[in-house]
């Protein structure tokens, strides 16, 4: 979509450190990590957020949370323990309308969230 941030990245119109791609999802280290690891796990297809999937679109739901498990493992921190978190409009703190889960680790999470 034009003028959203993350199809450019995925499109690689505009540069991020690009850690997985199987040309569904994309998984991209966050320019602002608030974690030793935090990854932003992300559709080509351009989806606004959590509240615009359809059935249709389970599979792609479940191949994100598969990319998800992959990078666990990859930076060490699936036994130790990780969040994924996706944030959805205003009220959940999203900056960026384009579906995105946040895979965060390497540290103790804390609860609630702020
Ligand atoms: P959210 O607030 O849930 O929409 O998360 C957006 C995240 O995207 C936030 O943690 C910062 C990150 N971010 C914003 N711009 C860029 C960028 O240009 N590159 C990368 N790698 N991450 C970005």
């Amino acid at each position: 979509m034009n003028g959203c941030l993350f199809c450019d990245i995925v499109a690689r119109k505009l540069p991020a450190e690009v850690i997985k791609d199987d040309g569904v999802v994309v998984a991209i280290r966050d320019v602002n990590p608030q974690a030793p690891t935090h990854v932003l796990l992300m559709p080509y297809e351009h989806i606004t957020s959590a509240a615009e999937l359809t059935p249709a679109q389970d599979a792609l739901w479940a191949r994100l949370l598969h990319i998800a498990q992959e990078v666990a493992i990859d930076d060490g921190i699936v036994t130790s323990g990780y969040r994924l978190v996706t944030n959805v409009g205003r009220d959940g703190g999203q900056t960026v309308a384009h579906l995105h889960l946040h895979l965060l680790g390497g540290r103790r999470m804390r609860w609630p969230p702020g």
